[in-house]
């Protein structure tokens, strides 16, 4: 068996093409990480290499313990996503945390190159994820989403009017994310406060919107994250096309907060009553 063969690095190979079949992908946007577990790295570190040339330590600018000694398997920076299962070890690759968490290292794959220019977002996401939430999410997927980018141009950066629109179009969005998705203004790709606030809404959410941009989802594994992207990707279109169809006004019949309190206690979850 190859490295390739390795469960996570098939559904990871996997996600990124479903990502670009959606249309979600252009030129090298996009990026996906993936924290591996004890089993994924039981199989993949016989392929691990620590030592020689392209293998020294980075830096990663501040320290985060939460990371220490983690293993990630992430896309390469300015790869289009379109060419991951093309060819792997150009396109993604494994990184190690140091002990410290404050040091990155190249494993496997990144040939020639370094993870993603979202690699910041993607650590802070994934500390945030083992400190604040649950410790299950692996996943940290930022996508383009063509209908999500759409209504960031008419909706304002608010939760609430965000979650209405979403959780109003489609009350499959109120199954998925009861605590609603965040929202965050735009702010530089790639750079240091849109990582250190997208960290600040994964504790809370488990995806959030990036105006402007696009989204960053997580989730336990990739079905998951790929799913609640989906979802919200169409809840988006379903509102555009509704509201389009009505003129520019806002739908007269969305779904409205005692229909959606009523889902999420069918499910057992609590309705998010603030938003
Ligand atoms: O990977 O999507 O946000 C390119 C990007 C930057
Ligand atoms: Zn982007």
């Amino acid at each position: 068996m190859g490295i390739e063969q390795a469960n996570c690095m098939r559904r990871f190979i996997r996600m990124c093409d479903d990502g670009w079949v959606e249309g979600w992908h252009e030129s090298n946007g996009g990026n996906l990480s993936y924290r591996l577990d004890e089993e994924d790295i039981r199989v993949v570190m016989p392929y691990l290499k620590v030592s020689g040339e392209g293998h020294d330590w980075v830096g990663i600018g501040r320290k985060e313990p939460d990371i220490a000694n983690a293993l990630f398997l992430v896309t390469a920076a300015g790869s289009p996503m379109r060419k991951v299962s093309i060819d792997p070890t150009l396109n993604c690759g494994i990184v190690e945390i140091d002990e410290s968490g404050s040091a990155w290292r190249r494993v496997w794959g990144l040939r020639n190159a370094r993870p993603t220019s979202e690699f910041l977002g993607h650590l802070l996401a994934h500390a945030a994820l083992i400190r604040d939430a649950d410790g299950d999410s692996r996943v940290v997927y930022h996508a383009h989403c063509q209908n999500v980018i759409a209504l960031s141009l008419i909706l304002n950066a608010s939760e609430a009017e965000w979650n209405r629109a979403l959780w109003g179009a489609m009350t499959e969005v109120v199954m998925l994310t009861p605590q609603g998705v965040g929202v965050l203004p735009w702010m530089l790709p790639g750079g240091r406060e849109l990582a250190e606030q997208t960290a600040l809404k994964i504790a809370e959410h488990a995806a959030v919107v990036w105006s402007q941009h696009g989204l960053i989802v997580t989730g336990p594994d990739f079905d998951e994250t790929f799913g609640l992207t989906h979802t919200i990707e169409k809840a988006a279109s379903i509102y555009l096309k509704a509201r389009a169809a009505n003129g520019g006004r806002v739908p007269d019949h969305l779904v409205p907060p005692a229909q959606l309190r009523e889902v999420c206690d069918a499910i057992g979850a609590s309705f998010n009553e603030d938003l």
